[in-house]
C-alpha cells in the first residue's frame, strides 16, 4: 500500500537494514504456533527495498535449511543474490545461527562438549566466507546458547577461556583471508538460557579487551537487550562509541525488565528512544540504522511491512525531533544553564599537581546551594518529544 512521501519517508542515506530473521518471523512463540507463512527471502529483500530500507541482513540458516547440502545451500544463496542484484539492496552485516538447533542446547561456542564448540567454529566459519562473498563488514556474534540455568552445570571461567578462543580462531581467520570484516558482539542478559555469558555491554566490552585481535572485536547493542537488565541504553551506546567500539547496533523497543519484546523502534519505552537517537546521531555513528525487531504475532502480511515501515518511521520521526531540541535557542540556554558545557573542562588546570590540590579552597557550602536547572532542560526535551516544541 503506497503511501505519501513526507519528510518521514526512507532515504538510502538514512541506512536502514533489516534481518531476515524479522520480518520472516512466523510469530511462533512458547505458547503458540505460527500465524504467519513462510517468507521467501527474494520476496522479502524486494518488500524492504519497496519500503525503503538499503540493506538487509541475515543469519545462515534464514537463507538455507540447517542440513542443506553445498548444492541446495547455493541453489537458495543464487536465488537471495538475485533479489540484491534486481533490487540494488547491501548486506551490511551477517551473522550465525548458533541457538535453534537442538544441537546447540547447551551452547555454541561454550557448550561442555567439545565436538559441538568444534561444530559451531565450523558453521560460522563457512558463514562468514559467504558474508564476506555478499559484501558484509559486521559479522555479528550473539550467544543466544551462551549460558546456564544452573550453578554447577557451566564452568564459568573456563567457558570465558573458550568464548576468547572462538573470537581469536574467527579474527585470525578474517585476518588470514584479508577479509575487510569485523566483530561485533551482542550482549543478552537472558532468554532463552536462564542466564546468558556477557549478559550487557560492560561485560563484552572489558571481555573484548583480553581477545587477541580485540581491534577488530566491537559491540552489536540491542535496544531490548540493554533494557532488559534495567540500563540506560543511549550510556550504553555512548561509552561503545567512546571506547570506538559500536561497530553495529540493533534497534527495537523494549517495556523494561521483562521477557525480549523486540517491538518495532520506538514503540517501547518512547523516552528512552528519543536519546537513543540523539545518542547515535550526535555521538558520531555512522554505521547501519539496523531494525532487530518481530512484527507482532497479531499481524497478517501486510502488517509486517506497516510495522516495518514504522520502524523507519519512528527513527526519522524522532531524528527530526531530537534535532530541534539540539538547535532550540532555549535549549542551549538552559544547557548552559544547567553547566553542562563545563563538564568538557578538564579537572586539573594544566601543570596542577595535588600540593596544588591541597592548597586550594572549596565553598562547599555555595556548591551545595546552587541548583542545577535540570527540569527546565529535561521540560524542554520532553516537549519537544510531546510535539509542543518545535
Ligand atoms: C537476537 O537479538 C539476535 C539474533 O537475532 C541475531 O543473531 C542478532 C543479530 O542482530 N540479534
Ligand atoms: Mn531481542
Ligand atoms: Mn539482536
Amino acid at each position: 500500500m503506497a503511501t505519501a512521501q513526507d519528510s518521514y519517508t526512507p532515504r538510502a542515506e538514512d541506512k536502514f537494514s533489516f534481518g531476515l530473521w524479522t520480518v520472516g518471523w512466523r510469530a511462533v512463540d512458547v505458547f503458540g504456533e505460527a500465524t504467519r507463512e513462510p517468507l521467501d527471502p527474494a520476496r522479502a529483500v524486494h518488500e524492504l527495498a519497496r519500503i525503503g530500507a538499503s540493506g538487509v541482513t541475515f543469519h545462515d540458516n534464514d537463507l538455507f535449511p540447517f542440513d542443506a547440502d553445498p548444492e541446495e545451500r547455493e541453489q537458495y544463496v543464487t536465488h537471495f543474490r538475485k533479489a540484491l542484484k534486481e533490487t540494488g539492496l547491501a548486506v551490511p552485516m551477517a551473522t550465525t545461527n548458533l541457538f535453534a538447533h537442538p544441537v546447540f542446547k547447551d551452547g555454541a561456542f561454550t557448550a561442555n562438549d567439545r565436538e559441538v564448540r568444534r561444530f559451531a567454529l565450523r558453521k560460522t566459519i563457512t558463514n562468514i566466507d559467504l558474508a564476506a562473498e555478499l559484501g558484509a563488514r559486521t559479522y555479528v556474534c550473539w550467544g543466544g546458547r551462551e549460558g546456564a540455568e544452573s550453578g554447577a552445570s557451566k564452568d564459568v571461567a573456563a567457558a570465558l577461556d573458550r568464548y576468547k578462543e572462538a573470537f581469536d580462531v574467527l579474527t585470525s581467520y578474517i585476518r588470514d583471508q584479508s577479509y575487510d570484516m569485523r566483530l561485533a558482539l551482542e550482549p543478552k542478559p537472558n532468554e532463552p538460557r536462564g542466564d546468558l555469558l556477557l549478559p550487557t555491554l560492560g561485560h563484552a566490552l572489558a571481555f573484548i579487551n583480553t581477545l587477541e585481535h580485540s581491534e577488530m572485536v566491537g559491540v552489536n547493542p540491542e535496544v531490548g537487550h540493554e533494557e532488559m537488565a534495567g540500563l540506560n541504553v543511549a550510556h550504553g551506546l555512548t561509552q561503545a562509541l567512546w571506547h570506538g567500539k559500536l561497530f553495529h547496533v540493533d534497534l527495537n523497543g523494549q517495556h523494561g525488565p521483562r521477557f525480549d519484546q523486540d517491538l518495532r523502534f520506538g514503540a517501547g519505552h518512547v523516552r528512552g528512544a528519543f536519546w537513543v537517537v540523539d545518542a547515535l546521531e550526535n555521538g558520531g555513528y555512522d554505521g547501519p540504522r539496523h531494525f532487530d525487531f518481530k512484527p507482532s504475532r497479531t499481524e497478517d502480511d501486510t502488517g509486517v511491512w506497516e510495522s516495518a515501515r514504522a520502524c523507519m518511521r519512528n527513527y526519522l520521526i524522532l531524528r527530526e525531533k531530537v534535532r530541534a531540541f539540539r538547535n532550540d535557542p532555549q535549549v542551549q540556554e538552559a544547557l548552559r544553564d544547567a553547566r553542562v558545557d563545563q563538564l568538557a573542562q578538564p579537572t586539573m588546570a594544566a601543570g596542577e599537581d595535588e600540593e596544588d590540590l591541597r592548597r586550594s579552597k572549596t565553598d562547599t557550602a555555595g556548591l551545595a546551594a546552587r541548583g542545577m536547572a535540570f527540569e527546565r532542560l529535561d521540560q524542554l526535551a520532553l516537549e519537544h518529544l510531546y510535539g509542543v516544541q518545535a
